[in-house]
């Protein structure tokens, strides 16, 4: 081993339900509160890294927190450097296949290497990678809303200065979309960002139609109109829409981001950094994005999101569906619609009793 390169110690991972400020409601359910596992990595330094994934569903939780702690056994005593470690985890699950369960334990373990560099190297995570934390434009990211009963939330969003909304699609027949955007565009403000999100639940067919009928009313993009793997799908309704398509938050690892951009899926690229690989996977598909002159958000993971987001050459909009302010010690803070990065690392401090009283 390299003794100039810190080493890990050991890999903890928990369950928590965090709730969460306001349900997410989308086309196929509701998301009431964030199933999450935090996990920690111990290295030789002292120092410890974080980071958290969500689970998406309860029933994940416990098969995470197992895999983390598997996978982390083997990583014991290996030196700190997640361009090696994610090369060698690549091959290891490569017979596997790491889109899943896998994909996201291993994408949660690379931010927490990254973090623990940070904060050994004493710097927030973006300086490390040589960028400079600056103010990120934020957009508030909503489930499906009614322009009358949420008139109130939609009006605290603007007070706290966000320059962009996005809403959920798909929760109704195509008449009720057209309500929903025509009474919130009209709530907003011609000088607002607003995004919709059918979260996959359209065909290309009824996703053309759909898109036809929202024309009028200046959205930014729309998202996930067809399933995530219908790349091909994804391209038949980008072509001729006067809406720009926006996806990527479920596809996995740079290859993935690889083959969507070859098959021109979409107009914008949005990953997920539990998916595409964490801080590892992200810098890959950000030369991919500026390569191909794509303009490229964030979805969730706001704090890691906003690090990386400064170092992205074509950086867009950051998503802010806060699924974490109830366990951390210093929840992210919007300032004029913006959020800047904070270190050291990623900054993610535990909310120790927090993390107790919702604790699995
Ligand atoms: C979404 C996905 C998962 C949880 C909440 C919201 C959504 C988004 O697709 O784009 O934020
Ligand atoms: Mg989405």
């Amino acid at each position: 081993m390299n003794k100039t390169i810190p080493a890990i110690r050991s890999v903890n991972a928990r369950a928590v339900v965090a709730p969460i400020a306001r349900p997410v409601r989308n086309a196929f359910g509701v998301i009431e509160a964030a199933p999450l596992v935090l996990i920690d990595i111990a290295t030789d330094q002292g120092v410890t890294g974080r980071s958290y994934i969500f689970g998406y569903s309860r029933v994940t939780l416990k098969p995470l927190v197992l895999l983390i702690e598997e996978i982390g056994r083997d990583l014991e005593g290996k030196s700190l450097t997640p361009f090696e470690l994610m090369k060698a985890m690549d091959a290891r699950f490569r017979l596997l296949g790491w889109q899943g369960l896998v994909g996201m334990a291993v994408s949660g373990l690379d931010m927490a290497f990254w973090d623990a560099l940070g904060r050994i190297a004493g710097k927030p995570l973006v300086e490390l990678l040589g960028g400079a934390a600056r103010p990120m434009r934020a957009y508030d990211s909503y489930g499906a809303v009614d322009p009358v009963a949420d008139e109130r939330a939609l009006r605290r969003s603007l007070d706290q200065g966000f320059r962009g909304i996005k809403i959920k699609g798909g929760d109704g027949d195509a008449a009720n979309d057209e309500r929903v955007v025509k009474g919130v565009r009209a709530l907003l403000g011609p000088d607002v960002a607003l995004m919709i999100d059918f979260n996959q639940s359209l065909d290309p067919a009824e996703a053309k139609r759909r898109i036809a009928r929202l024309a009028p009313y200046d959205l930014t993009w729309v998202e996930e109109p067809v399933p995530q793997e219908n790349l091909i799908g994804h391209a038949r309704v980008r072509e001729g829409s006067p809406i720009p398509i926006q996806a990527g938050e479920n596809w996995w690892f740079p290859r993935g981001f690889a083959e969507a951009i070859a098959a021109r899926a979409s107009d914008f690229i949005m990953p997920d950094l539990m998916k595409v690989g964490g801080i590892t996977g992200w810098l890959n598909v950000a030369g991919q994005a500026d390569a191909a002159s794509i303009p490229m958000s964030s979805h969730l993971f706001a704090e890691a999101s906003a690090h990386m987001l400064s170092v992205t050459p074509t950086a867009h909009w950051l998503e802010v569906l806060d699924l974490a302010a109830a366990i951390l010690a210093n929840p992210i803070q919007i300032v004029d619609g913006t959020l800047t990065a904070r270190g050291p690392g990623l900054g993610l401090e535990w909310n120790e009793t927090a993390v107790a009283k919702y604790l699995i």
